[in-house]
């Protein structure tokens, strides 16, 4: 498809409603990645740097366009990708593909499998008030090792924890669940880094900041590369399906965090100044 050397591959993944395609959005800087709001799916979308074109893949391979603006006949039934190629400037660094929950019905072993097997990194998100399930780790336990050194477990909805000793306390419990299958364990609150992301305050009290410096940080350690080969992944059990908490979705004005993952030139990146965005 491409024939310079591929791009690190972040997959966004999580149980239901976890906040993955709100993750997307504030990466992307723009608001590409439909929120769910409804029990309603698509298909995995895998963004990549390009003109403003949108296709889905169809499960016999071939391809059909979509508006830029609905993706609603994609649905996950018969479409197995949904590829966007569009401008971000994340994507100059990394392609990153939001993929649907991990509880739902519609996302096949072969959908995990596949993706699993084509990515560097996973952003596992979990939300605060549940976090770290034990279906979520029996289906973290049955990924390759390789994906848990280079990977992110994000724990969302921050702001839904009453006081600071309740953060402290689900985040000190994950770390010990979970800590040693991941790279890091980042606590984030992402409605509200969207709605502030022209603030670098906001960015670093919800923990944006502290997300970019990650990927910052997997840049340059080499994190992500050289990118795993396709390897096959062990297919999910089957989890129950978590109670989604539906939410407003901010405006998303401006411009946002992502801003330092460098666009001149592939994979390279500035490092970070003072403060951020
Ligand atoms: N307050 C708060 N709400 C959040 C946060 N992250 C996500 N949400 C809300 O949670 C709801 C679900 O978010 P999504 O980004 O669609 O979750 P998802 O993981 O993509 O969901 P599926 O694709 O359906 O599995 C939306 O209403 C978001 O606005 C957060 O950190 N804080
Ligand atoms: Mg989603």
């Amino acid at each position: 498809m491409n024939d310079a050397p591929r791009k690190p591959r972040i997959a966004l993944m999580g149980e239901f409603s976890a906040g993955k395609s709100t993750l997307a959005n504030l990466l992307l800087e723009q608001d590409s990645s439909p929120v769910q709001v409804t029990a309603t799916q698509l298909p995995p979308v895998w963004y990549s740097l390009g003109p403003g074109t949108v296709e889905r893949e169809l499960a016999d391979g071939s391809t059909a366009p979509l508006p830029l603006d609905d993706w609603s006949a994609a649905d996950p039934a018969s479409t197995a990708m949904i590829r966007a190629r569009i401008e971000a400037d994340l994507l100059y660094a990394f392609d990153l593909v939001d993929m649907p929950g991990t509880c739902d019905p519609c996302m096949t072993s072969d959908v995990w499998s596949n993706v699993l097997a084509q990515v560097d990194m996973v952003i596992w998100c979990t939300p605060a008030n549940q976090a770290w399930r034990q279906s979520e780790a029996a289906l973290w336990e049955q990924v390759r090792p390789e994906l848990w050194t280079r990977s992110l477990l994000l724990v969302t909805r921050m702001d839904k924890m009453q006081s600071a000793p309740d953060r402290r306390r689900v985040l000190a419990r994950v770390r010990l669940e979970a800590g040693e299958m991941f790279r890091d364990v980042l606590p984030i609150a992402l409605t509200g880094a969207i709605a502030g992301r022209d603030d670098a305050d906001v960015l670093e009290q919800t923990g944006a900041a502290a997300l970019v410096r990650f990927l910052e940080t997997a840049l340059d350690e080499g994190a992500c590369a050289p990118p795993l080969p396709p390897a096959p992944v062990c297919e999910p059990a089957p989890v129950p399906v978590a109670a989604p908490v539906p939410e407003p979705v901010p405006d998303a004005a401006g411009r946002v965090v992502p801003r330092r993952i460098q666009r001149s030139g592939e994979g390279r990146r500035e490092r970070p100044q003072a403060g951020v965005g």
